[in-house]
C-alpha cells in the first residue's frame, strides 16, 4: 500500500534471515487429529482454551536475559512460537498493561502515565470480556501503580500493593490485605498456583483466565536470596552502547549523564531476578501439566516493555528507541502454534486481547486497535509517548524492525521541544538506531517520502480500530 512497504520487507529480509512465513494464530491444520463428537468435553476445552499471561516488568529483548532462563525457553521457545518483533506501544508500565488488558493503544484508552485510577476504564478489558462469557478470571501479582482498590472483574487475585520492592510485600489477597513474608515472584508463583488448582477442582470444564505478573527484572532489581551473587553472563557491550557521538539525538537524550558502571550492576541483578521467574514458569507449567491443562491453554510470556541498558547513553523507559519498544514475546498453544516456530511479524500488546478473544470465541462489547496474531503483518505499528511529564517529551512515531520516524509533540510540561520540533528518521542500514538522519542535509539519508510519513502519522496517532497500524 505505501512504498515504505517495500523497505520493511526488504529490511527484513536482511535483518532477520530465516524466518518462518508469517503464520496464523489459529492454524488448524495443526489440528487434524480425529474430531470427538459434537457436545463432549474435549471439543469444549479445545474450542474455550485457558488463558495464561506471564507478564515481567521492565523486560528488554537481550540474548543475556534469555540465557538464564532455560525452562522458559524451554517452554515458550522450543513448545510455542518466538515473536521476534515483539513490540510494546507505549513504553511504561500502566499505559502498556492497560493497552495488554484492552487491546487499545494509549491515545485510546486514555491512560497516559503510572497514575491510573483515574482514567483506567475497567470496561473494556480482557478480564471482564472473559468472566461474563463464563471464564473463571485471576490476577497474580502487579495489576496496575497507584491502585489501591481490588482489580475489578477477577474471581481470585492477590494484587501487590505499593513501592516496587522484593522482599515482604502487602498484597490484596481476595480483598484481604496482608503484609506477605519471602520474595515477591515466589509469593506471586504460590499464588498462582493455588488459583490453578483452586479453579480445577471447582469446575474442570470452565475455562480460566489468569495473568501472573511478577516485579522482575524491575529496579530495584533484587535478587531471591538463593540468586544473590551468581555468576550472570558477562557484560557485552553492542554498537548502541558503545555510541560516543550523540550529537544526531534531540537535547533531552544527551543531557541524561547516566553512569555506565551503575547500569552494568543493574543489568547482572536484573539478570538474577530473571532465574527467580524462570523458577517460576516452570512451576506453572508442571502444575498445568499434572492438572493435565497444559495441552488446553493458550500461553503467552511477554514482558510489559523494554529497558535502555546504556543503549545511547541511557537507561530506563519511556524512550522511543528499539531497547524500549521491543520486548520479549513467545505465544504456546499446543496444536495451534507449531513448538519452535518463529514469527518476524510485528506484533505488539495492542494485539493479546483481540487473540484471545478470538481463541476464547468472545465479541468485545468496545473496539479493539490490535489484531489477533495471525492477521495479515502490520508494515509498521504506532509508537507514543502522551504523559504530561518533566522526564520525556511527547511523541507519535512510526516503528518497524528496520526503520523507525519520530514526531516529537508539545507538553507543557517539556517546553523546550515546542520551539525545537526536534524528528528522528534511523533508516534500514542503521539498525542500532546510532545516526539520526533527519534533516542532516545528506542526500539520501532522509525518509525517502516525508509528506507521505507525516501524513501515515498523522493518521495513526488518532486511529480507531481497524484502521490502525
Ligand atoms: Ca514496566
Ligand atoms: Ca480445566
Ligand atoms: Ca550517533
Amino acid at each position: 500500500m505505501y512504498r515504505y512497504g517495500t523497505v520493511v520487507v526488504l529490511g527484513l529480509a536482511v535483518l532477520v534471515g530465516v524466518v518462518v512465513a508469517a503464520g496464523g494464530l489459529f492454524e488448524r491444520r495443526l489440528q487434524e487429529e480425529p474430531a470427538a463428537p459434537a457436545g463432549t468435553a474435549s471439543v469444549q476445552a479445545a474450542a474455550r482454551p485457558n488463558v495464561l499471561i506471564i507478564l515481567t516488568d521492565d523486560h528488554p529483548v537481550r540474548k543475556d536475559f534469555y540465557s538464564v532462563m532455560p525452562e522458559t525457553m524451554r517452554i515458550f521457545r522450543e513448545g510455542g512460537r518466538h515473536y521476534t518483533n515483539g513490540v510494546a506501544t507505549t513504553p511504561i508500565c500502566c499505559p502498556a498493561r492497560t493497552s495488554l488488558f484492552s487491546g487499545q493503544y494509549v491515545h485510546n484508552h486514555g491512560v497516559i502515565g503510572n497514575v491510573a485510577p483515574g482514567r483506567f476504564k475497567p470496561t473494556r478489558t480482557m478480564q471482564r470480556e472473559l468472566r461474563a462469557a463464563g471464564y473463571y478470571t485471576a490476577i497474580s501479582g502487579k495489576f496496575l501503580n497507584a491502585w489501591n482498590a481490588s482489580p475489578p472483574d477477577f474471581d481470585k487475585w492477590a494484587m501487590m500493593l505499593g513501592q516496587a520492592r522484593y522482599s515482604n510485600v502487602d498484597f490484596d489477597v481476595n480483598g484481604t490485605v496482608i503484609n506477605q513474608p519471602g520474595y515477591t515472584t515466589t509469593v506471586i508463583r504460590d499464588h498462582a498456583l493455588r488459583f490453578l488448582d483452586e479453579f480445577e477442582v471447582a469446575d474442570d470444564a470452565k475455562p480460566w483466565f489468569m495473568q501472573v505478573s511478577p516485579l522482575a527484572p524491575h529496579g530495584p532489581a533484587t535478587p531471591e536470596k538463593q540468586f544473590t551473587g551468581v555468576p550472570v553472563p558477562v557484560w557485552r557491550d553492542n554498537p548502541a552502547t558503545s555510541e560516543t557521538d550523540l550529537s544526531d539525538k534531540p537535547a533531552y537524550v544527551r543531557e541524561q549523564g547516566v553512569a555506565k558502571r551503575a547500569t552494568q550492576v543493574f543489568r547482572s541483578q536484573q539478570a538474577r531476578t530473571l532465574k527467580s521467574v524462570d523458577v517460576m514458569v516452570a512451576a506453572l507449567f508442571e502444575k498445568l501439566t499434572a492438572l493435565g491443562e497444559a495441552e488446553d491453554t493458550l500461553a503467552i510470556f511477554m514482558g510489559d516493555h523494554g529497558h535502555m541498558l546504556w543503549e545511547h547513553q541511557l537507561r530506563g523507559k519511556k524512550y522511543p528507541y528499539n531497547q524500549t519498544i521491543r520486548t520479549p514475546f513467545f505465544v504456546r498453544w499446543p496444536g495451534h502454534m507449531a513448538p519452535g516456530s518463529v514469527s518476524s511479524d510485528i506484533v505488539a500488546n495492542i494485539d493479546v486481547a483481540p487473540t484471545v478473544y478470538e481463541a476464547a470465541g468472545v465479541t468485545p462489547s468496545y473496539v479493539v486497535d490490535g489484531k489477533p496474531l495471525g492477521s495479515p503483518p502490520r508494515q509498521h505499528i504506532l509508537v507514543e509517548y502522551l504523559a504530561n511529564d518533566q522526564t520525556q517529551p511527547n511523541y507519535q512515531g512510526l516503528w518497524t524492525p528496520s526503520w523507525e520516524y519520530l514526531r516529537y509533540r508539545n507538553n507543557t510540561r517539556f517546553p523546550r521541544i515546542e520551539t525545537t520540533d526536534p524528528r528522528e528518521y534511523y533508516g534500514p542500514n542503521d539498525p542500532w538506531q546510532l545516526n539520526n538522519v533527519y534533516g542532516d542535509g545528506v542526500a539520501g539519508n532522509e525518509p525517502a517520502n516525508q509528506a507521505e510519513l507525516d501524513a501515515m502519522v498523522q493518521r495513526a496517532s488518532t486511529c480507531t480500530g481497524a484502521d490502525c497500524p
